[in-house]
């Protein structure tokens, strides 16, 4: 339909922009980075958010290069949020970026991914790519390669929607992940105060695992006090989620990270 048409075009006519959410420390609240979100502007429909587009650019390769266009945007932005500091005056604000299972298979990522770094001048420990669990699940040596890559050059690789892929616990060593992103639906068994007994064993579990293999544990979805409370007392690092704020603009991340410090 129109959506599929007006698609490969987009990217050109400049009609894509990118929301960043902050990263919180769960211990001190401060503000320690953003996921970039990205967005579609479409003349006709509005703004559309990435599930009405992402799994057409999917489809029809796009993907690759609006990805591209994503990392080199959000890593800039990062570059320019530290520039504005004079320096890393906040501490580095870092940044997440989304990967598509397709940019895993893309033979270009690690290069791409350097090159953008070494043009912003961006440090690879400023960044983190987001790879959800699904698309992991049963990877041979050949997609993890380039991952593997990333993460020797100081990249971190977060697993992302953690919980929902039916993985292999100890499947988790063998990826070269350094973060898990816990799936929204942890986070929405936090709701009542004190939470259900057996959410807290299982969340509690899960921390014990990560922390047990130098993981750190992001949590996503945090919409309330009370969750972010027991989040933390259960031992997670970072949150992410309405509480602190939404998606927005890049200098609504930079005021929040300014107030804070
Ligand atoms: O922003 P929102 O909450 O609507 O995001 C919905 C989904 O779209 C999330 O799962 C997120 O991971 C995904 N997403 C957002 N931006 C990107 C992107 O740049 N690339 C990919 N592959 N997925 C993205
Ligand atoms: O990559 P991922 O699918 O996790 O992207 C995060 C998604 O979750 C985005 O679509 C974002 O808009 C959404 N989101 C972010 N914070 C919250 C929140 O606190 N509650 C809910 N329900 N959704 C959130
Ligand atoms: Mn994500
Ligand atoms: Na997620």
């Amino acid at each position: 339909h129109g959506l599929t048409t007006a698609l490969p075009t987009a990217l050109d006519r400049g009609e894509f922009f990118i929301e960043y959410q902050p990263l919180v420390h769960l211990g001190d609240g401060s503000v320690r980075g953003a996921e970039a979100l990205v967005r579609w502007l479409h003349p006709q429909h509005g703004v559309l958010s990435p599930d009405r587009f992402i799994p057409l650019a999917e489809h029809t390769g796009l993907i690759v290069p609006l990805g591209r266009w994503v990392l080199e945007q959000s890593v800039r932005q990062a570059r320019a949020w530290r520039d504005a500091n004079g320096g890393d005056a906040l501490g580095p604000l870092r940044i997440n970026v989304n990967l598509s299972p397709c940019q895993l298979t893309h033979p270009g990522l690690v290069q791409d991914t350097v090159e953008i770094l070494e043009r912003t001048g961006v440090t690879p420990d400023a960044l983190c790519l987001e790879v959800t669990e699904s698309a992991l699940i049963g990877a041979d040596d050949d997609l993890l390669k380039p991952l593997r890559r990333l993460a020797e050059m100081g990249v971190d690789i977060a697993l992302d929607d953690f919980g929902t892929g039916y993985s292999n616990l100890a499947n988790l060593r063998r990826l070269p992940v350094s973060v898990l992103k816990l799936d929204r639906s942890f986070t929405q068994g936090m709701q009542r105060f004190p939470a259900d007994p057996v959410d807290l064993k299982i969340v509690e579990g899960i921390v014990a695992l990560a922390h047990s293999l130098d993981l750190a544990v992001t949590v996503e979805g945090v919409e309330t006090g009370a969750q972010a409370e027991q989040l933390r007392i259960l031992g997670c690092d970072t949150a992410q989620g309405w509480y602190y704020a939404r998606p927005g603009p890049p200098e609504r991340l930079h005021e929040l990270a300014l107030v804070d410090a």
